[in-house]
């Protein structure tokens, strides 16, 4: 039994963690989930320190949303330095699954593209633990999460 560890915040403005969960169900079995809520994106890295140590965590995935502002820009700088350093303490993945407020035009776009990004970086979550050829599949092909894939070059 695989371990999910789930940070999010209550700064945010979308419940991307549910979503994240309930598209981690849909897919496949054989984990659970530990979800550990923090104020905003700087208290994220300790969290999932805490995530892989005390609850024994083999991934996590950790949900963010940097506001429109400089300050908020340079906290998720700091919140993403973090994200790295606990990765390379705990020789374990974070997949960072961030939305700046300001990446949509309104509110309806922004729900959506919490939405879709929690949704596909859960799949990244799933095949990263279970399956890891699938991504190798996928190698080069410009996939983003939430607005449309890029595609390939040259093709
Ligand atoms: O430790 C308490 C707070 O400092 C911490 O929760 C911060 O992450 C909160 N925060 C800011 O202070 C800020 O200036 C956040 C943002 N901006 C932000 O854009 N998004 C957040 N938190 O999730
Ligand atoms: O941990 C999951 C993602 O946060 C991680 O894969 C990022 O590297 C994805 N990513 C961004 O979030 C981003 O804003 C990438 C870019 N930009 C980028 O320019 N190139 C990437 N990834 O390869
Ligand atoms: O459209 C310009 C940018 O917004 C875009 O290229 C990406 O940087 C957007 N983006 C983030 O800002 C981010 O924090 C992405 C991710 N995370 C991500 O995890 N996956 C993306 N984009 O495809």
């Amino acid at each position: 039994m695989k371990v999910i560890g789930i940070v999010d915040t209550t700064f945010a403005r979308y419940d991307m963690a549910s979503a994240a969960m309930d598209e981690l169900e849909k897919t496949g079995t054989g984990f659970i989930f530990q979800r550990y809520t923090v104020p905003g994106i700087k208290d994220i890295p300790v969290a999932a320190k805490i995530l892989f140590e005390d609850y024994n965590c083999d991934i996590v995935m950790a949900f963010g949303m940097p506001g429109p502002m400089p300050v908020d820009k340079i906290s998720a700088q700091i919140a993403s330095t973090g994200i790295m350093e606990v990765q390379l303490q705990e020789k374990k993945h974070i997949i960072e699954v961030f939305v700046h407020e300001d990446e949509a035009m309104d509110d309806n776009e922004l729900s959506w593209l919490c939405d879709r990004r929690a949704r596909e970086h859960a799949l990244n979550v799933y095949y990263l633990l279970f399956d890891k050829e699938k991504l190798t599949e996928n190698a080069g092909m410009g996939l983003r999460q939430g607005f449309p894939d890029k595609g390939p070059a040259g093709s």
